[in-house]
């Protein structure tokens, strides 16, 4: 799988991973490991035919102003991303919803995307780690709170909920 990297100053990069590399590289339990802009393209089953999209991973957003700089600028690639995306994956932590630490989902910033991102066709709130028991309380909640949107329940790591995700996404492109 080929990586293209764009970093807050404008540097470009490519880099090739395996399944294997790209999740011990990519993947952290701390937050902001991901601070740049890291694109796949991929082809996805649209009609009877396959149509290239561009898969962007961006830094996640939090509430308040980052006391690292480079979290800030990484911060406002990701609004900008965005704004230029036809279709965007809001992924929200089900398992962190209510709980009461600094990760608590959702946020502040939550609710200001999904205004934000509102505007567009293409717009899904993605519940993540639905595979862990406490989740199922997040997804209700997030279902209360953000009514009136797309909510699909998924699991990243064990691929559930893709199917619907894929669908969402080539109905939108
Ligand atoms: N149980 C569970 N853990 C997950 C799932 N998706 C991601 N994680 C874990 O959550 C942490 C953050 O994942 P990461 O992909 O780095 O999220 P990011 O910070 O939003 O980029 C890592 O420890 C992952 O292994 C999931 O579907 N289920
Ligand atoms: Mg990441």
């Amino acid at each position: 799988m080929e990586f293209d990297f764009l970093l807050p100053d404008g540097t470009k990069l490519k880099k090739k991973y395996t399944y294997k590399l790209a999740f011990r590289q990519l993947v952290d339990g701390i937050p902001h490991k991901t601070l740049n802009l890291q694109t796949v393209t991929v082809e996805l089953p649209v009609g009877k035919g396959k149509k290239k999209i561009q898969l962007i991973d961006t830094t996640g957003l939090i509430d308040g102003i980052h006391n690292r700089e480079e979290v800030r600028k990484a911060m406002s690639q990701t609004l900008s991303a965005i704004l230029d995306s036809d279709v965007v994956l809001h992924i929200i932590d089900g398992s962190a919803v209510n709980r009461k630490d600094l990760l608590s989902s959702p946020s502040d910033v939550d609710y200001q995307i999904a205004k934000f991102a509102q505007s567009k066709k293409g717009y899904a709130i993605l519940v993540n780690k639905m595979d862990l028991p406490e989740a199922k309380e997040g997804l209700k909640s997030i279902e209360r709170e953000f009514h009136g949107n797309l909510i699909i329940p998924i699991s990243a790591l064990f691929k559930r909920g893709f199917k619907e995700v894929k669908t969402f996404v080539a109905y939108n492109i």
